[in-house]
């Protein structure tokens, strides 16, 4: 075959709009490709995404293993910094409630490589100790990942008191590397189990809550404070920000779009659907905490509840899932977003121990590509989807360059034609998050490449793509993402 000299191999390009010229498959023959048009609107900002969105949600009974989260953890330390240099940790759940503060170290040292959560649900009794040892070993993972922490107290089964002797030593340790404090996980759950197991009214709920606040005005007047972290109540939300706006400086609830695992309908089509769920849990938490003129955190959540469901959570729809659903909660107002995990979870993002090594889950890739997000302006888009399952987000930024994400997370393939009202773009990169199927456990990348269980991620350079009279034609085949990176 004659070979193609370059200005025939330019005019075929041309003719085919904007080919990828860096992938020669390109040039092959393409399976059919929907149409669909984005148009982006730079002069409409709709929300900033702070620098610290990024975050990842750990029950508290996990310090009662000191070496998890320490400075020699190194593993661990290296997949955190991949995700985000400067993220949020949340240390709370279920186990938070069966946490226990002593002041002394144990006689015998906890169990090396001890791994915790996530919880089950099952609530039952447990005794979790944070000692000294563990707070001061969070501070050295805080410090050399560069993240904060947003730290839960045990407000079910603790005092005040014991509240306040936590609370300062971590205030003191943790300085500026603590958040805020929370009281309570999920108190709208909450089960008095001397009476039969009758849940917890709102009012004894804010009763209680006001006892530990008042106990940290008094003693530990600088520690900030956030809530109600409740799991889906969202009447308590409301009631909690117009009742104690004053006495805290973020608002925050869970989300589980999922459950309970063993429900046959719980699967991922459904997960790739947001329906009520979405709206009941998250714009109404969100709309609650605007109308009280504080910032809102989804502190907690994952796919699907119950420590999630294997073939769903830790499938690569949980990386479309979880880099939608951190960048919808972004370009709604949203200030952060936790995904719960740890140990060896179906939904965690990042499985493994000490002793074993640790490794991410598909899941974690997708939260890669909304981190791209960070302390960037979102913009409003117009998405002609032509009745496919898409969703696009962009943003730009101080003399950055512009960005753009596409979930496909339907079955068909699509060619994105992007469009700005300014007429703009000459060319852009394009990197994908890709997987075998929507039901791939392995060989899930991001930018061409996978994170090792060290940290370690090689990133390929994107596809270049150029444009034609300000459009670009970018295509995203069925079932994955595209981060456009534009010039
Ligand atoms: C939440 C809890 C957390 C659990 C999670 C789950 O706060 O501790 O691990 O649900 O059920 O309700 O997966």
């Amino acid at each position: 075959m004659k070979q193609l000299s370059r200005r025939e191999f330019c005019s075929i390009t041309a003719a085919l709009g904007a080919t990828a010229l860096s992938a020669p498959h390109s040039l092959m023959a393409q399976p059919a490709a929907l149409q669909v048009s984005l148009a982006i609107d730079p002069s409409t900002s709709l929300a900033n995404v702070p620098v610290d969105f990024m975050g990842l949600s750990y029950e508290s009974g996990q310090l009662a293993y000191p070496d998890y989260f320490s400075s020699q953890n190194t593993a661990l330390i290296e997949i955190f910094r991949r995700l985000s240099p400067a993220g949020v940790l949340r240390l709370g759940g279920n186990l938070s409630e069966f946490t226990v503060w002593s002041e002394s170290e144990p006689a015998t040292p906890p169990e090396a490589g001890g791994l915790v959560g996530p919880d089950p649900g099952h609530r039952e009794p447990r005794t979790f100790t944070i000692t000294p040892l563990s707070i001061r070993n969070l501070q050295g993972f805080l410090n050399a990942t560069g993240w904060r922490c947003i730290y839960g107290l045990n407000l079910g089964g603790g005092t005040p008191e014991q509240a306040l002797a936590e609370g300062s030593f971590v205030a003191k340790t943790l300085g500026p590397q603590l958040m805020c404090v929370q009281f309570g996980n999920e108190p709208d759950l909450f089960k008095h189990r001397d009476q039969g197991n009758k849940p917890w009214t709102y009012n004894e709920f804010l009763a209680r809550w006001k006892m530990f606040r008042a106990a940290f005005h008094e003693k530990l007047p600088e520690v900030a404070v956030a809530g109600p972290d409740t799991a889906s109540n969202q009447k308590w939300v409301k009631q909690f920000t117009e009742d104690v706006p004053k006495e805290i400086v973020l608002v925050t609830s869970h989300y589980y779009p999922e459950g309970p695992p063993a429900d046959p309908r719980m699967n991922i089509d459904l997960l790739l659907h947001p329906g009520e769920r979405f709206d009941y849990s998250c714009r109404e938490a969100l709309d609650s905490a605007k109308a009280a003129g504080l910032p809102f955190r989804m502190a907690e959540g994952n796919s699907c509840y119950n420590a999630g469901k294997p073939g769903v959570s830790d499938t690569f729809a949980s990386a479309l899932w979880a880099g939608d659903f951190c960048l919808q909660m972004a370009s709604m107002g949203c200030v952060g977003v936790n995904l719960h995990g740890g140990a060896n979870g179906f939904y965690s993002p990042i499985v493994g121990s000490i002793g074993s090594g640790f490794e991410v889950r598909p899941e974690f890739y997708g939260l890669m590509l909304a981190q791209q997000f960070a302390g960037r302006t979102l913009h409003r888009t117009t998405l002609e989807a032509q009745g496919a399952n898409l969703t696009a987000y962009a943003a730009g930024g101080d003399g950055a360059q512009g960005l753009v994400a596409v979930f496909n997370k339907d079955a068909r393939n699509v060619e994105v034609t992007l469009t700005e009202a300014s007429g703009g773009f000459k060319w852009a990169t394009v990197e994908r998050l890709e997987a075998p199927a929507i039901d791939s456990k392995l060989g899930v990348t991001f930018e061409g490449a996978a994170v090792g269980s060290d940290g370690q991620f090689h990133a390929r350079a994107g596809e270049r793509l150029r444009s034609h009279s300000g459009k670009l034609s970018v295509r995203v085949p069925a079932y994955s993402a595209a981060l456009i990176r534009l010039g």
